[in-house]
């Protein structure tokens, strides 16, 4: 299988001396999993290179991958590499652009193409599996796997697939899967990280369990204020992890989730066939059809979206 964009952007980054690889902010292991990932594929492949991951840490996520933090001026002559981020307002840390060359490598729908290379595959079911295949494009041209390569582009797939569940699970996905098991790292370790749940967050899920709003139209949504993440002692983003939660309720056409953050309120939608970026989108979001997410800046907007989730829903 040929794969040109892979074999182009290795051809690219040849060229370059220092590689800096960015991610989307608000970071999940599919982010850390593609950058973390072609980091290690990198440095084992070319050690004469300088080889950079940047961005915020999510502190949960410090098992796959401490970052580095940078001077501008290794910008000047860099090679810049942005993995899994579909937009440029969600790239974490906004240096990406003082670059000589700009790479996107994605999965999401390319409603920004930005960047002077762009590989993008929205059936890949996780950025982490486009790294991998990255890699067998270009194994014979030189590029090495590496234990924890591996061990990060599997902790992307899972975490993208929701531990190889959702529809763009394919048989690649199982496939590749198996092939980087085989480096060797601990999946037991791996899945203990990746899946603990702190009692506070165990028992804000039920409260989430308990307090949905189930609409007859196979809609519902959960609203989290500011307060109940107080009373929880939870984040933003730990109650935005458990969207997944409303997947499995028998009848449930789509689900939104309200998150109320210092200067605004996150929405996440989550869909089982209505298409949600759409109304993400008029909201100034976006993200897949089935999963995707907006900031709204009064609770009189979510009974908007809310309304038009129902209407996405009726029309399904
Ligand atoms: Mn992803």
């Amino acid at each position: 299988m040929m794969n040109e964009k892979a074999l182009e952007i290795l051809e690219t980054i040849k060229e370059f001396d220092t590689i800096i690889i960015h991610r989307h902010v608000r970071p999940d292991p599919d982010a850390y999993g593609s950058q973390g990932g072609l980091a290690e594929i990198l440095k084992a492949s070319f050690p004469e290179k300088k080889i950079y991951t940047v961005g915020k840490e999510e502190e949960s996520l410090n098992f796959l991958r401490r970052l580095d933090e940078i001077d501008d001026s290794v910008y000047e002559q860099a090679l810049v590499i942005v993995c899994d981020t579909a937009n440029q307002e969600r790239i974490c840390d906004g240096r990406y652009r003082l670059g000589k060359k700009l790479i996107k490598i994605d999965h999401h729908p390319n409603e920004d193409p930005y960047g002077d290379l762009l590989w993008v595959n929205t059936d890949a079911s996780s950025t982490s599996e486009m790294i991998y295949e990255f890699y067998l494009a270009g194994k014979e041209k030189g590029l090495i796997m590496t234990q924890e390569a591996a061990r990060l582009i599997y902790a992307g797939i899972v975490g993208d697939t929701g531990r190889f569940l959702f529809p763009r699970t394919g048989e690649k996905t199982f496939r590749y899967a198996s092939e980087l098991i085989q480096y060797g790292f601990s999946l037991t370790e791996l899945y203990d990280n990746m899946y603990r749940t702190k009692v506070n967050i165990a028992h804000l899920s039920g409260y989430v369990l308990q307090n949905f709003v189930f609409l007859p139209t196979g809609a519902a949504f959960v609203k989290i204020s500011k307060e109940l993440l107080q009373q929880y002692g939870a984040s933003p983003s730990e109650a935005s992890q458990l969207v997944s939660l409303l997947g499995n309720i028998d009848g449930m056409k789509a689900w939104v989730f309200f998150i109320e953050e210092d200067q605004e309120i996150r929405v996440r939608l989550r869909s089982k066939g209505p298409i949600v970026n759409e109304v993400a989108k008029k909201y100034g979001g976006g993200g897949h059809p089935l999963a995707a997410g907006a900031s709204i800046y009064s609770w009189d907007d979510a009974d908007r979206v809310i309304a038009d989730l129902e209407a996405v829903c009726c029309a399904t």
